[in-house]
């Protein structure tokens, strides 16, 4: 599999967003009966690809297991010469490609994208035919981890399908394959620190120019050309070092985006355009705390989910831009990306509004139902994903911290071997960036030493001390100075707490399920946080109600957020916003 950074701006593209036939395949049968050779599919059904199969049709709803996506796409014939890739955004949780009956390849994680190169098996100017095989059955090794729809490791619903978009992407064979950006700030100046992997695929020497440019609002701020030889079948990384005067920093109150652009160039045409964004920023931990731009700060924001009615993960720009806002307006400068990699749309908006995100990675749920956590086939899943997210999103000045997993079994001696194996690969993929994973084990852990900065999960008042807000106070107070009294070198984030609520539910006195309650519990556990000089962040759990499988213990929604799925606000809004608009940025 090619990984090609897609910038999409220069180059060309299809989008293969539409309607797809789809067909479950509960028996598994599909393979062998070779539906990818199939021409007629008249008797399939028809859904819309971006979205899980789930809430567009009932028929759908619970269904775990196989099912089948196809439809045709014409590519241009002057695309012959071209390199061309199908890229998948996202697929949750299997998929296995054909293309014109041919298979092409297969991809295993719901929340990071892949993409296959298939110059090779088209028919430029006539239509083609993609089959996709998705398979979204849980099992006690997939990452995350489950046994059912009912029966899930994590805490919230298994969505199935193409749910994040499918495009066709077309280059020269002489192209830019990878770029890496780490900036860092010299007085005034910024500095970009730029590696360009270059990949000539075809059978000449090529000889070209390269041209970095950096460019602020369609100003050229800086351009640099290095002459470029390529042999044959052969790749060159570029490492440059360049200095933007005056620089704009990237910073919560305006993060401030330049354009980053290479072009291949052989003096006449342009070969190869490949743009992406880019803040000017740096992150460093001192001193049990986390400095942006070497200015202390104080994370203020949510856990989220992407879900929706209807379009289950798959946020569209405008729900985003209703989520962006409402945040914006509460006064909320960060969120983590609870529990999976989110959408590139999603990502894209965190960078524009400036919001400090901790991207986490989908290792959740490794814990007792879970045999080995350092099982050789869980450990290589995990890293391949930490990989893949992080190269998707290394470039983005939002992401300031990676949570290598929540909510681990890290109680375990053998959890040690698997944090240690994924720090590793998140170090392999970007040096720069703080590691952490959100406990709920807290004194228990035995894991902490190894992480960067902490993050903890606290439910004292729901999950125990129920509607005892006076004890849940005293003993998240005391566990924090104790945590702390361990790792005083470390900050401390308090990455979840929160209480489930029922919009419409009122209570005086707060009683649990009421809205009053809820917004209680956040008020006190607020109090406590901004009481402690070592605590860094709080992220209230969560932004907004999310679906999850059936249970006791769940009425169809877990209801802590402080919106309501449709993003209605509950009483814990209002409270939210008076407590995150009083707190700022920096410590
Ligand atoms: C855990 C978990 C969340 C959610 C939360 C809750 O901390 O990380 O995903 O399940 O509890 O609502 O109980």
């Amino acid at each position: 599999m090619v990984w090609m950074s897609s910038s999409r701006f220069e180059r060309e593209s299809i989008d293969l967003s539409g309607f797809w036939y789809f067909k479950t395949d509960p028996e598994g049968r599909g393979e062998v009966e070779k539906w990818f050779e199939k021409e007629q599919l008249k008797d399939w059904d028809r859904l819309y690809v971006p979205c899980p199969w789930n809430e567009q049709d009932s028929a759908y709803a619970w269904y775990m297991g196989k099912a089948w996506y196809s439809r045709d796409f014409y590519v241009p014939k002057d695309w012959n010469e071209k390199a061309v890739s199908i890229f998948f955004e996202g697929v949750n949780y299997r998929a296995k490609v054909w293309v014109n009956k041919i298979f092409i390849g297969e991809h295993e994680g719901g929340f990071t994208p892949f993409c296959f190169r298939i110059e090779d098996k088209m028919k430029f100017g006539y239509d083609n035919r993609v089959f996709v095989m998705v398979d979204n059955t849980l099992t006690k090794k997939t990452i995350p981890p489950g046994e059912g729809m009912n029966r899930t490791y994590f805490d919230f619903f298994h969505y199935g399908g193409i749910y994040r978009e499918v495009y066709l992407l077309s280059t020269s064979k002489l192209y830019v394959k990878d770029v890496t950006l780490r900036t860092d700030i010299d007085g005034g100046r910024g500095i970009v620190n730029a590696s360009v992997n270059v990949v000539n695929e075809t059978t000449e020497t090529r000889s070209c120019q390269l041209i970095l440019r950096v460019i602020d609002s369609n100003e050229l701020v800086n351009e640099n050309t290095e002459p470029l030889v390529l042999e044959p079948s052969s790749d060159r990384t570029v490492e440059k070092r360049i200095i933007v005067k005056n620089a704009k920093l990237w910073c919560p109150e305006d993060p401030h985006l330049y354009k980053f652009a290479v072009i291949i160039t052989d003096g006449g045409s342009n070969i190869d355009v490949f743009e992406t964004r880019f803040g000017i920023r740096t992150v460093r931990i001192e001193n049990g705390r986390i400095l942006l731009n070497g200015r202390p700060i104080f994370l203020k924001g949510f856990g989220r989910h992407e879900d929706f009615p209807i379009l289950g993960k798959t946020l569209n720009g405008a729900i985003l831009r209703k989520d962006f806002g409402l945040m914006k307006d509460l006064g909320c400068n960060s969120f983590r990306t609870s529990h999976y990699p989110y959408s590139k749309t999603h990502m894209d908006l965190a960078d524009e509004y400036g919001f400090l995100v901790i991207l986490e990675m989908p290792t959740v749920g490794l814990w007792q139902g879970v045999e080995r956590l350092d099982d050789p086939e869980i450990v290589e899943k995990v890293k391949r994903m930490i990989c893949e997210a992080i190269q998707r999103d290394k470039n983005r000045p939002s992401v300031i911290i990676y949570s290598l997993f929540n909510e681990p079994d890290s109680c375990r001696e053998e959890f040690r071997i698997l944090l240690k194996e994924a720090i590793e690969e998140a170090r392999r993929n970007d040096p720069t960036r703080p590691v952490t994973f959100a406990s709920c084990m807290h004194l228990e852990d035995k894991a902490l030493d190894m992480v960067d900065v902490l993050c903890f999960n606290f439910y004292y008042g729901w999950y125990t001390l129920c509607g005892d807000l006076e004890a849940a106070s005293r003993t998240l107070s005391r566990v924090l100075d104790e945590l702390h009294e361990k790792y005083p070198d470390k900050p401390i984030i308090v990455t979840e707490f929160g209480a489930d609520a029922i919009a419409g539910v009122h209570r005086d006195p707060p009683e649990m399920w009421s809205e009053e309650y809820q917004a209680e519990l956040i008020k006190t556990y607020w109090n406590v946080i901004l009481s402690k000089k070592y605590v860094v962040g709080g992220h209230v759990w969560n932004f907004a109600d999310f679906r999850v499988g059936q249970s006791p213990g769940r009425t169809t929604l877990n209801r802590k957020g402080i919106f309501t799925r449709t993003r209605d606000p509950k009483l814990s809004a209002k409270i939210v916003r008076e407590l995150f608009r009083k707190a700022s940025t920096y410590l």
